[in-house]
C-alpha cells in the first residue's frame, strides 16, 4: 500500500516562517513501525510554509497514496481540516486518518459536552475523515494498514481507533500504553522534504523517554500517557543519534521527552554515554524541570560536556500562589538553583513563563518579567495561560467565567490571549504581556552568557532590538502592538 503522512505547517506566529522548521517525530515513528512491504512517505509541512497547497498536491501526485495520515495538535486542526478538504478534492477515494494530540483529545473515554466543537463526528469532520487514531499510533496504525491491505474489514479489534462504516462512527476501546521495547527507532530516510533547521543550522529530534509523572493542570499529556514514565534503552537512543549524524552537516538535536530530568541519574548516565560513544560533536536542547536539574549539582556540567547548549526550563511563574494553582508545587527555589547550575555550566536557559492566571494584576504580571530579568534568563518563553481542551485549568477557568474565547481553538497556542483575569480584561492582558516582553526582553541587555555564546549573532540581535525600538519613535506603543497583532493573525493562514 502507498501511505503518506503529513504534519501541519502551523507554528508560533512570531517565529519567521523560514527560520525554524522542526520535524515531527510522531509521524516518523508511526511510519517506521509499519509492517514490511508498504511504500511509506513522510512530509512535514513546516518545511513548505510558502506554498502548502502546492506541496500537498505535489506529494499526492508523486506518492500516489491510497491512504494519508494527518497529524495535528489542537491549534493546527483548522488547517488539518482544510488540508483534508483539499485531498478529498484531488481524489475522493483517498482514505484519510487523523492522529496526534487533537485526535487523542476527542476520545470517547474523555467525553465532554464540548466534543462537537473539537471534532464533529456527526458533521463535516466525520465525513472528511475515515479513521481517527487515538493515543500512541505505532501499533494501532500498523494494525489498521494490515487490515486494509489484507482486504479485511475487521476493524473492531483494533484498540485505540475510531472508524466509520455506512456513515456511522464506532469507537473501539482504549489501547494500553506500548512497551517501548517494541517501538522500532525512527527511519528518517522516509522523509520527502529535508530542509529542517533553525536558520542555517540543521535540526532533528530524538526521544529518550515518554511521559511525565507530574500533574500540572495546564498540560495535555496525561490524555496521551496518563502519569507514566517509560524510558528507552540507552543503546536505542545512541542508535538514533547515530542516524541523525548520518544525515551529514553539523546537527542540533532536540530531545522531545516531556521531562527528560524525571530520573536525573538516568540523564547523567545518558550524558556519559553520549560522551563515551562520541556524540558530543552534535549540539542538543532539552526540556528540563527545575527539580530535576537542581537535584544533582554536577548534572548541568555533564549535560554541557555532552553538548547541551540550551535548556527549556519550566519556571512557569514567580508567584507561589500561581504555582499552586497550576498544580506545579512550590518550585521557586528549585528554579533559582537550576538557573544557577545551568549558567555555571554555560548552558543557555530558555525559561517558560505563564501569565494571565486568575488573580493576576498588572503588578503580578510585571513581577514575573522582573524575576526572569533578575535571574538573567537568556530567552523568555512567555505564554498566556491557555485553557487547552480537557485540562483541569480549562474547567477551573470556565467555572470562574474567565475564558474569553471558548471555541476558536486555532488561537490555542500560548501566544494569543483567550482568557481574562479578575483584574485585567483580555485586551489589557494581551497588551501588557506584549509591552513587558519588549521592555524586559527585547529591549533589555542580553545576559552576559548569551552575549558570549552568541558571538557575532549578538550584533544581529542588537540590530533587531534597535529596529523594534525605532518603531515607537514615530508611533504610539498601542499602535505598534495593534499592527504587530494584525500581522501575526495572518501567519497561520496557509490555504
Ligand atoms: C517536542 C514538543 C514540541 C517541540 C517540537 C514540536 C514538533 N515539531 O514536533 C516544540 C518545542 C517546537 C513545540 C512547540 C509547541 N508545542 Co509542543 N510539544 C512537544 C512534546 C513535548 C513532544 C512531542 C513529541 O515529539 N513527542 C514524541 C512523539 C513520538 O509523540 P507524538 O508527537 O505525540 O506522536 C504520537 C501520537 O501523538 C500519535 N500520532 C501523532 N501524529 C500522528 C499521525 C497519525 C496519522 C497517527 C496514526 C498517529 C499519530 O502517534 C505518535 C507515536 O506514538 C509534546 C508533549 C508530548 N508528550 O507529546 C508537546 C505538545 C505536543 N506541544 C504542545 C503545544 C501546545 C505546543 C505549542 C503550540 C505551544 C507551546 N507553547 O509550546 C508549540 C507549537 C509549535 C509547533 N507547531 O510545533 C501541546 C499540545 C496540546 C494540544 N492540545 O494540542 C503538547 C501536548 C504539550 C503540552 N504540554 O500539553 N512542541
Ligand atoms: S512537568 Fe511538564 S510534561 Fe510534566 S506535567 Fe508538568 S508541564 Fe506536563
Amino acid at each position: 500500500m502507498n501511505v503518506l503522512f503529513l504534519s501541519m505547517p502551523d507554528f508560533l506566529p512570531f517565529i519567521f516562517k523560514k527560520s525554524l522548521m522542526v520535524p515531527n517525530l510522531g509521524i516518523t515513528s508511526v511510519a517506521s513501525n509499519l509492517s514490511d512491504g508498504h511504500n511509506v512517505y513522510v512530509g512535514d509541512l513546516c518545511t513548505q510554509r510558502e506554498n502548502v497547497a502546492g506541496a500537498v498536491r505535489d506529494a499526492v501526485e508523486k506518492s500516489k497514496p491510497q491512504l494519508i495520515g494527518l497529524s495535528s495538535m489542537t491549534f493546527q486542526y483548522t488547517t488539518a481540516r482544510k488540508i483534508a478538504r483539499l485531498i478529498k478534492s484531488i481524489d475522493k477515494d483517498i482514505i484519510l486518518v487523523l492522529g496526534g494530540y487533537h485526535a487523542t483529545l476527542v476520545s470517547p473515554e474523555i467525553k465532554s459536552d464540548e466534543d462537537p466543537t473539537l471534532f464533529d463526528y456527526a458533521g463535516e469532520d466525520g465525513r472528511l475523515f475515515d479513521f481517527v487514531v487515538r493515543g500512541e499510533g505505532e501499533a494501532t496504525f500498523r494494525e489498521l494498514i494490515d487490515a486494509l491491505d489484507g482486504g479485511g474489514k475487521d476493524f473492531d479489534s483494533i484498540l485505540g481507533m475510531s472508524y466509520r462504516t455506512n456513515g456511522e462512527w464506532h469507537h473501539n476501546g482504549r489501547r494500553p500504553l506500548l512497551d517501548v521495547k517494541d517501538i522500532k527507532p525512527p527511519d528518517r530516510s522516509r522523509r520527502i522534504w529535508k530542509k529542517y533547521g533553525y536558520f542555517h543550522v540543521n535540526l532533528d529530534v530524538v526521544e529518550t523517554s515518554r511521559g511525565c509523572t507530574f500533574t500540572c493542570n495546564f498540560c495535555s499529556i496525561h490524555h496521551m500517557y496518563g502519569t507514566s514514565f517509560r524510558t528507552y534503552d540507552l543503546s536505542r537512543v545512541m542508535e538514533d543519534l547515530e542516524e541523525c549524524k548520518r544525515q551529514g552537516r553539523k546537527m542540533v538535536v532536540g530531545f522531545v521527552d516531556d521531562n527528560i530530568t524525571l530520573n536525573p541519574k538516568r540523564l547523567y548516565e545518558l550524558c556519559e554515554t553520549i560522551i563515551k560513544e562520541g556524540h558530543k560533536d552534535m549540539l542538543y536542547w532539552a526540556q528540563v524541570s527545575s527539580k530535576g536539574i537542581s537535584s544533582i549539582p554536577e548534572l548541568a556540567k555533564i549535560m554541557k560536556e555532552a553538548g547541551l547548549m540550551m535548556a527549556f526550563l519550566g519556571i512557569e511563574n514567580a508567584s507561589k500562589r500561581n504555582l499552586e494553582r497550576l498544580n506545579k508545587g512550590d518550585i521557586l527555589e528549585y528554579s533559582k538553583q537550576a538557573i544557577k547550575y545551568l549558567h555555571d555550566a554555560n548552558v543557555l536557559v530558555a525559561g517558560g513563563m505563564i501569565v494571565g492566571n486568575p488573580d493576576d494584576t498588572y503588578e503580578d504580571v510585571k513581577e514575573n518579567f522582573e524575576f526572569f530579568k533578575d535571574q538573567q534568563v537568556d530567552c523568555f518563553l512567555d505564554q498566556v495561560l491557555t485553557p487547552y481542551p480537557k485540562t483541569g485549568i480549562r474547567e477551573d477557568l470556565m467555572k470562574a467565567g474567565l475564558v474569553t474565547n471558548r471555541y476558536d481553538f486555532s488561537r490555542y497556542n500560548g501566544f494569543w490571549t483567550n482568557v481574562k483575569t479578575k483584574h485585567l480584561s483580555q485586551d489589557e492582558l494581551a497588551f501588557l504581556r506584549w509591552k513587558l516582553h519588549r521592555e524586559h526582553f527585547v529591549l533589555a541587555e542580553p545576559s552576559p552568557l548569551y552575549r558570549d555564546l552568541m558571538g557575532i549573532g549578538y550584533y544581529f540581535r542588537l540590530l533587531k532590538i534597535m529596529k523594534k525600538k525605532a518603531h515607537v519613535w514615530w508611533n504610539t506603543e498601542r499602535k505598534v502592538f495593534e499592527q504587530e497583532m494584525l500581522m501575526y493573525a495572518k501567519e497561520n493562514e496557509y490555504l
